[in-house]
């Protein structure tokens, strides 16, 4: 019964004592709270211009995008839109919306017209903040709602740009009042299941989270003012948001902006600017260990390289650390509803710890975490694989707009990630496997739910399922179980084409497998295990 899994259950906390955490603090306060500290340090790094913005500067230009967003209606409670690769306008904005109350939704500025709209509709955004390339896209959508497009990186026609609102305002004086449960991020996560939701990230939860992190006597993840953080992962996406934006201007560190990765311009950017932190993503950290064209020399000012948001090896671990003797390399383990960092390697500590290579990390402070069978709900204990479930103030509030989706994800403060894995000896954890369906390109979101809804809409389509395959490059790619209509002969190109026209590029289907059937539970539920069973033996039809 669930009273009994109650009383049985085994929860693990972090290594590190809990700390004071400043929640009744508004996100932008939490991160400028030393500011006359850090004021006249370099904040924001723009890696293309080589521009230096200071604390001060960032501070005063967050209250000048606030001051623009206003002027253009946005107030509390509403949703802006912010459609940027990597640039200083990224943080001037997410904080200015942030000072009125307003939440930021993120999105990939690769995306297609089709998966802006829908993202945009469903957030309700009141303005979105683009580039100018990527203003066509949005065109429509804008001219339908009557929603304001403003670029920053130039004029494009029909949009307002960010230079002439904030040069045009008076910086906003006083933020916003806002409640701690109060959204200020709004990132989209299929989760579990199904299609993108809206993650309703609070101040609370994020000055939480980055407190976990970077706060307190001995921080699990030490990040000093003197430190110089890389920030090449797209800040669309929570971990770069939280672990290097957020937990970088909290620390007082300098953050270098780099727009693309591209080898060649990362190894310039960390000598020119003596990058010392340097988080990354699997495929990243690949292409370093792989590279001839980087050496020990090239990365020698960098002491510390995270990698999260995908599974690394411990064979990676160890040729990575191999090339790089100097730094210390470790997992962070996080999920954008866990708002999002769960664990984090204790070896990035102030006095760090001895860590397994291939361990994601210790669960964070402030925190509980446990692992459930995923059959019976009982709470395991140690080196047993199952679910893993995560409870703090650092949680997401909910889905937006889907009471149901957020019941099933979180159960008495309880958050599920459809991950597997275990906790060790020494209360590290290892993820061993994946419950849910999602699909992991490089880090990126694929879900399966969205693909499979397309395929359908096709009309030589009867059927489709789409799970994951393992890619040496990408770690994973999606592809498609298709049964085709009576008499249909389209091909497999045709449906790989038909799919590539409406999703971003990650999302394109790699492979096609035409079948007669498609596993289902007698709900209608497609078997995916089944399906990558198939895969995995190399029998797929
Ligand atoms: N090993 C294996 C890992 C790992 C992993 C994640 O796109 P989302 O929702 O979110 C993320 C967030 C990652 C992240 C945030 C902050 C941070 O500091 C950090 O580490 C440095 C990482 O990826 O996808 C969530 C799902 O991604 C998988 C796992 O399945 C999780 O539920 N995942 N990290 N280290 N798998």
């Amino acid at each position: 019964s669930a009273a009994a899994a109650a009383a049985e259950a085994v929860v693990f906390r972090s290594k590190l004592p809990d700390i004071e955490i400043p929640r009744h603090l508004s996100l932008q306060a939490y991160c400028f709270e030393r500011l006359p500290e850090v004021s006249s340090r370099p904040c924001l790094i723009d890696g293309q211009t080589g521009a230096v913005h200071t604390y001060a500067d960032v501070e005063l230009l967050s209250r000048r995008a606030a001051a623009a967003l206003r002027g253009l209606g946005v107030g509390k409670g509403d949703v802006v839109m912010n459609l940027l690769r990597n640039c200083p306008e990224f943080a001037f904005v997410f904080l200015g919306a942030a000072r009125l109350g307003a939440a930021t939704t993120t999105a990939n500025p690769f995306y297609t017209p089709h998966e802006i709209h829908r993202q945009a509709a469903a957030a309700g955004a009141k303005v979105i903040v683009t580039e100018a390339c990527a203003a066509e896209k949005v065109r429509e959508f804008a001219a339908e709602r009557g929603v304001p497009v403003v670029t920053v990186d130039g004029a494009s026609e029909g949009c307002l740009e960010l230079k002439d609102l904030m040069d045009a305002a008076e910086p906003l004086a006083a933020d916003e009042e806002v409640d701690p449960d109060d959204v200020v991020a709004l990132p989209y996560s299929s989760g579990t299941t199904g299609m993108p939701k809206g993650v309703m990230l609070t101040h609370r939860s994020l000055v939480t989270s980055v407190a976990q992190q970077v706060d307190g006597e001995n921080p699990n993840l030490y990040f000093s003012k003197d430190d110089v953080v890389l920030c090449v992962l797209p800040l669309f996406h929570i971990y770069s948001l939280n672990s290097v934006l957020l937990a970088g201007l909290r620390a007082g560190c300098a953050i270098v902006i780099m727009r693309k990765f591209e080898i060649g311009a990362l190894v310039e950017l960390v000598r020119a600017h003596g990058v010392t932190v340097a988080p990354f993503v699997p495929p990243i950290v690949v292409e370093i260990a792989k590279s001839t064209r980087v050496g020990a020399d090239d990365l020698a000012s960098i002491r510390m390289v995270m990698s999260g948001a995908a599974p690394m090896g411990k064979d990676l671990q160890d040729a990575f650390m191999a090339k790089i003797p100097n730094a210390v390399l470790g997992q962070g383990y996080g999920m954008t509803e866990a708002g999002p960092v769960l664990a984090m390697c204790l070896a990035f500590a102030k006095e760090p710890f001895e860590v397994k290579s291939g361990s994601c990390g210790t669960v964070v402070r402030n925190a509980e975490l446990k692992i459930v069978d995923p059959d019976t709900g009982a709470s395991l204990g140690r080196n047993q694989p199952g679910e893993i479930c995560i409870r703090g103030e650092q949680i997401m509030k909910g889905y937006l707009n889907d009471p149901e989706a957020t019941k099933n994800t979180i159960e008495d403060g309880w958050l599920h990630t459809g991950d597997i894995g275990y906790v060790d000896d020494d209360d590290e954890i290892f993820i061993v496997d994946r419950l849910k369906e999602i699909i992991k390109y490089k880090g990126f979101q694929v879900p399966p739910a969205e693909l499979e809804a397309l395929l359908i809409t096709h009309p030589q389509i009867k059927d489709a399922a789409v799970v994951s395959m393992k890619d040496e490059l990408a770690g994973e790619v999606p592809v498609a179980f298709i049964i085709r209509t009576e008499d249909s002969e389209i091909s497999e190109n045709e449906i790989k084409q038909f799919v590539a026209k409406e999703v971003v590029f990650y999302k394109r289907i790699n492979k096609v497998f035409f079948t007669d059937s498609i596993p289902k539970n007698p709900s209608g539920k497609i078997l995916r295990k089944d399906l990558r069973a198939r895969l995995a033996v190399g029998i797929p039809i």
